[in-house]
């Protein structure tokens, strides 16, 4: 499979059946179509919060600042504004994604789990995320944290999703124990030091405003922004992919012969939840 499905009006059962179960990408092109964020631009954010300061990879910086930064079109990357739950930087504009698409419910990463840490950070990787930049690449080649799939819905701006299916992961150059890739740009490897990687085959795919991408657990992804991007992912993990969370927690707990202990607690969790919501 080298291209992605571009598919409108798909039904959830459809998107079980088709995506989600056999775990293969698609882009839904109305998935989010209601959203009040489909109207976002960089304008937008500009008028309504002018002087806000925002956490940015380079620093603190103004949100006027930064929307000049970002919409300059420069070759070098800009700030970053970077896998920032909404809630917390535009809590005012939570109402904009809504509603939640059939697709990304149930969602299980909210919710309690017994031990405070793990609910916490399961409960972290619940809520959307915003990321908004000028061009430039995503900082690195990744898999998502906790085995989750990740739904990326574009507001503003094309971006292309570079892609990598689970079988590539050979040829990927994995840093031991990380979700992260050596090769950080992929159009521009060193291929004397990861001659491998000249095996992988990517699958690429322009996201435009208004599209939504599924990118199932366990695939590997980086992106490519040719201007200025504006996006939300939403991290979603449920009967289909409930027992890689519970494997990938394993692999990085603290102490895995006592998380092996819980996690028969997190599968039956899993399993209560599967039945009986
Ligand atoms: O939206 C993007 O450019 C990539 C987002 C992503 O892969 C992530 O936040 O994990
Ligand atoms: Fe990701």
């Amino acid at each position: 499979m080298l291209t992605v499905d571009r598919r409108t009006n798909l039904s959830y059962e459809e998107f079980k059946n088709e995506y989600l179960i056999p775990r293969k990408p698609v882009i839904i092109t109305d998935a989010t179509a209601a959203w009040k964020a489909s109207t976002w631009t960089p304008e937008f954010f500009r008028e309504r919060y002018p002087d806000k300061m925002l956490s940015t990879d380079q620093g603190e910086m103004r949100m006027g600042d930064f929307i000049d930064a970002i919409t300059n079109n420069s070759d070098t990357p800009g700030p970053f504004l970077r896998e920032q739950p909404l809630k917390d930087v535009f809590p005012d504009l939570i109402d904009h994604v809504e509603p939640t698409p059939s697709y990304v419910t149930p969602n299980w990463l909210g919710g309690n789990y017994l031990v405070g840490s793990v609910t916490r950070r399961l409960n972290r990787e619940s809520h959307i995320e915003v990321n908004f930049c000028g061009r430039r690449i995503f900082p690195y080649l990744h898999i998502d944290d906790l085995g989750v799939h990740a739904f990326i819905t574009q507001h503003y701006g094309d971006k292309e999703l570079i892609i990598y299916p689970p079988d590539q992961e050979p040829f990927l150059y994995r840093k031991p124990d990380t979700r992260f890739s050596e090769i950080v740009d992929v159009d521009n490897p060193d291929l004397e030091k990861y001659p491998l990687f000249a095996k992988a085959t990517a699958i690429r795919v322009v996201v435009k405003a208004g599209e939504s991408a599924f990118m199932p657990s366990g695939w590997w992804h980086t992106t490519r922004v040719p201007g200025t991007s504006l996006s939300t992912v939403i991290s979603l993990s449920n009967a289909s992919n409930w027992a890689d969370l519970v494997d990938y927690m394993q692999n990085t707990s603290y102490s895995p012969r006592l998380f092996r202990i819980y996690s028969l607690y997190l599968k039956s969790a899993g399993y209560l939840k599967s039945r009986f919501s």
